[in-house]
């Protein structure tokens, strides 16, 4: 059985891990990562489904950390595909080095920390155990994939495929009948592409969702050279705006303040650019007000209407249950393009809800659909359920999964009180799903890599959130999302599509500009509300860390 003695564990091989091994290696720490999958690349490695690609710009949704690597890399399209992501991701992983420090197929099972050694112990599948003094979870917030609980899926005699984990080598749907399941980000992405391999394809939706043109395009060159001759200036400015995204500040204006001719031009100009953070930002009320918001849920509503040709099926494909940006807005491609084709049929699995999976396909309220696959595009146990699958506890102490069983506790979304040397990286509570993720992996890494250097030069060893503090962070949490839209709506924000999971609003969405001065006041006013010891005899030896 390999032991291994470690500064830092990582758990985690996505943007987030390499990144954290990159700065803490540099730092000094002895730090490995582990991860579960043959490769690295996170999200990016397991979601290889159809038309997977990235819904922020790439010039944006890069690591911003090295200036060699965001200049000399060259995007080939607006938005990235998967396979280049990926690509990327593993350029990076060479280009600084970081295999040699990547564990691949080790699944994590279990951390126990052990307050008088001041350790945590990480066991994995393989039987492999890891004790390091500090432990960062870099286990993504969209990792843990979710299959309803179906009645007889197992009898399926088709093939069927959950977009988390699709096959590395792809599926041909050529000549098929192929079922869709959900129309999230996902079903959204993969259902044009789909369309046009199968013979036909059942689109199974019980809720619509909005969903905004992407206007992919290839790069433009000059585009792209005038925005990396600003790279300094955007990356910072991006780090100051609501979601992470250069170019997209803080809006002043109201939609309701705006003429409604005023108000159409706006939107029909965001509608041809194209882009999600665009409508997004576009007023200070669209995700507070709801007479602001319906201004643009309607305005989207008539583009479907506009698009698809049958009344009745751009009537449900038009969103009613939830306000525009209060669940993840979509971004799409030639979607409701689709449902213009001859060989796609839109299932209303609202009124006629799905009963069981059969041996030949899907059987909803209505009738049967006979099928030779099916693409589950249900999402995943979001935010919690990488965390909560690892078996994290306190020997003789709490166990995590257990204290978060009303919904995740944690002060800052980077530890939870009772926890010790436990870092998450974006993390419930933190931005997170509600930014653009490399620019707030970045600045976790960048806190956690400072808090341990810290802790280091004052001769410190052990760092955990006061519960107040965490009680308070929670709470402020919960008034930021209760002022605004989002929790209107049945998300996975709120964990409303896991059966049973408490309805709890988990990303913070004050902003990131917001959050981050937050971060980097309570890391200059000494870690306010952390509780930080030296080795040995913590009771005896608290001491007040600074900020270097
Ligand atoms: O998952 P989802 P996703 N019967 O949870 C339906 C990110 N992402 O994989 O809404 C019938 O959004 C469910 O219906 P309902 C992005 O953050 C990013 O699409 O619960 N249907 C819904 O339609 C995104 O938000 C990119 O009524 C069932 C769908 O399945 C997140 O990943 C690309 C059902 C699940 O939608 C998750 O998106 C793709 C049932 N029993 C995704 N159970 C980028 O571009 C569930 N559904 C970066």
């Amino acid at each position: 059985m390999a032991k291994v003695n470690l500064d830092v564990a990582v758990v985690g091989g996505g943007l987030g891990g390499l990144y954290a091994l990159y700065r803490l290696r540099r730092l000094g720490f002895t730090t490995r990562v582990f991860e579960a999958g043959s490769g690295v690349g996170g999200t990016w490695f397991w979601n290889r489904y159809p038309g997977a690609r990235c819904d922020i710009e790439s010039l944006e949704y890069s690591y911003s950390f090295s200036e060699e690597l965001q200049s000399e890399w060259r995007w080939p399209e607006r938005y990235a595909t998967q396979p280049v992501i990926l690509q990327y991701i593993n350029h990076v992983a060479d280009r600084f080095d970081l295999r040699r420090d990547v564990e691949l197929n080790t699944r994590i099972a279990s951390a126990v920390y052990d307050r008088a050694a001041n350790r945590w112990t990480l066991t994995a599948g393989d039987g492999t155990i890891i004790s390091a003094r500090y432990c960062v979870m870099a286990t993504g917030n969209l990792s843990t994939p979710r299959v309803p609980d179906f009645k007889g899926l197992e009898s399926f005699q088709g093939k069927w495929h959950h977009s988390g984990l699709w096959p590395a080598e792809g599926v041909d749907f050529t000549g098929q009948r192929v079922g869709v399941i959900g129309t999230g980000s996902t079903a959204i992405q993969m259902i044009p592409l789909i369309a046009r391999q199968a013979s036909h394809l059942y689109v199974f939706q019980r809720t619509a969702n909005f969903s905004l043109p992407a206007r992919n395009a290839a790069m433009d060159v000059e585009r792209e050279r005038q925005h990396k001759a600003d790279y300094a200036r955007r990356r910072d400015e991006a780090r100051t705006t609501p979601f992470g995204v250069s170019g997209y500040p803080l809006p002043t204006q109201s939609a309701l303040a705006a003429s409604p001719e005023e108000r159409r031009r706006n939107y029909e100009r965001l509608w041809d650019e194209g882009g999600t953070i665009g409508f997004l930002t576009c007023y200070n009320d669209f995700l507070v007000s709801e007479e602001a918001n319906e201004t643009a849920a309607e305005f989207v509503r008539e583009q479907i209407r506009r698009t698809v040709h049958d009344p009745k099926v751009a009537e449900l494909l038009a969103p009613k249950d939830h306000p525009i940006g209060s669940k993840r807005l979509c971004l799409d491609t030639g979607y409701y393009e689709t449902y213009n084709r001859d060989n796609v049929t839109l299932v209303d699995a609202r009124s006629a809800p799905i009963e069981e999976i059969t041996p030949r396909g899907v059987l909803t309220a209505d009738r049967e659909y006979e099928l030779d696959a099916i693409a589950f595009a249900t999402g995943f146990d979001a935010m919690t359920g990488a965390l909560r699958e690892i078996d994290i506890r306190v020997e003789g102490g709490e166990v995590l999964a257990e204290k978060w069983v009303g919904g995740p506790l944690t002060y800052l979304g980077l530890m939870s009180a009772g926890f010790p040397n436990l870092f998450m990286i974006t993390g419930p509570g933190s931005p997170s799903v509600k930014s653009q993720m490399i620019v707030s992996i970045e600045q976790h890494v960048d806190w956690i890599a400072r808090c341990l250097d810290d802790l280091r030069t004052q001769g410190l060893a052990r760092i955990e959130p006061t519960a107040d503090a965490e009680v308070a962070w929670v709470a402020h949490v919960n008034q930021v999302a209760d002022s605004t839209l989002y929790p209107r709506a049945n998300s996975w924000y709120v964990g409303a599509n896991i059966p049973g999971k408490p309805r709890v609003f988990m990303p913070y969405v004050g902003g990131v500009g917001a959050y981050r001065r937050r971060c980097d006041e309570i890391a200059a006013n000494g870690y306010e509300g952390f509780e930080v010891t030296a080795e040995g005899n913590a009771a005896l030896r608290q001491r007040t860390l600074s900020a270097a």
